[in-house]
């Protein structure tokens, strides 16, 4: 590598960590060093009879679409009532470890959003993949970033877009009308998704007295209050229902 190609490369690499801090400034999130942190963990358990997720029909592009079945994954609720795909946040985070440079993927397979929830640092590009090899249009219903409404023809493997508020946005492909996901586009490092037993970890936390938010695409939102201290795993437990 020349010279020459260094310091471009050291142009551009300033050009975005520093365009990345400015952006996270005017969130009021600052990035430390984060030293003794705690973790906080837990489960999201779904309260009432856990009802059968709902099989979904598929109307279109059958060969590709129809191998595999589909359920509404707007509520998924597993073994032992475990809720799947909540959002786990820190609303009352001022300062901790760093926001990830890269951003996450989406890809459209089997005619479906990979993941159906998906989080992603503000600023960063989103890789949008359509694995499928058929015509998708992923449409976003977006109030702080610009919403777009995109086809993604069969040749078109992988696209990028960048999402610089902090927002969740609802996804939905204007091809197919059964697929909808959603991605998150976070502030701060400190979030998190339950799996499929409705579990969750977030770590590396300064200890201090936070307040976390749960939310849901379908159950709305809760919120929990908890204490970390230095190297110690908090545990939490919260129910969620239909309203
Ligand atoms: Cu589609």
């Amino acid at each position: 590598m020349t010279k020459c190609m260094l310091h471009q490369l050291a142009r551009v690499t300033l050009g975005v960590s520093f365009q990345a801090l400015l952006l996270s400034a005017a969130w009021g999130y600052e990035a430390i060093e984060v030293k003794d942190g705690g973790t906080i963990s837990g489960e999201v358990k779904f309260s009432g009879d856990a009802p059968a997720a709902e099989k979904l029909a598929i109307t279109k592009d059958q060969e590709v679409c129809g191998k595999t079945e589909k359920v509404n994954e707007a509520l998924l609720v597993g073994a032992n009532k475990g809720l799947q795909n909540v959002v786990v946040s820190i609303t009352n985070i001022k300062k901790g470890k760093k926001l990830p440079e890269a951003g996450a993927t989406l890809d459209q397979k089997d005619c479906r959003y990979a993941p159906h929830v998906l989080l992603s640092p503000a600023g960063a590009d989103v890789t949008i993949l359509n694995s499928d090899g058929i015509l998708h249009n992923i449409h976003t219903y977006s109030e702080k970033n610009p919403a777009f409404n995109k086809a993604q023809p069969k040749f078109r493997k992988k696209m990028t877009e960048t999402f610089a508020q902090p927002e969740t946005v609802k996804m939905t492909c204007d091809a197919h009308g059964w697929m909808s996901g959603w991605l998150v586009v976070q502030e701060h490092p400190y979030y998190a998704i339950t799996d499929a037993n409705g579990a969750f970890k977030i770590a590396d936390i300064p200890p201090g007295d936070y307040e976390l938010k749960f939310w849901h695409e379908t159950l709305g939102e809760t919120m929990q209050k908890v204490s970390v201290k230095a190297n110690e795993e908090a545990k939490v437990g919260v129910e969620m229902a239909k309203k």
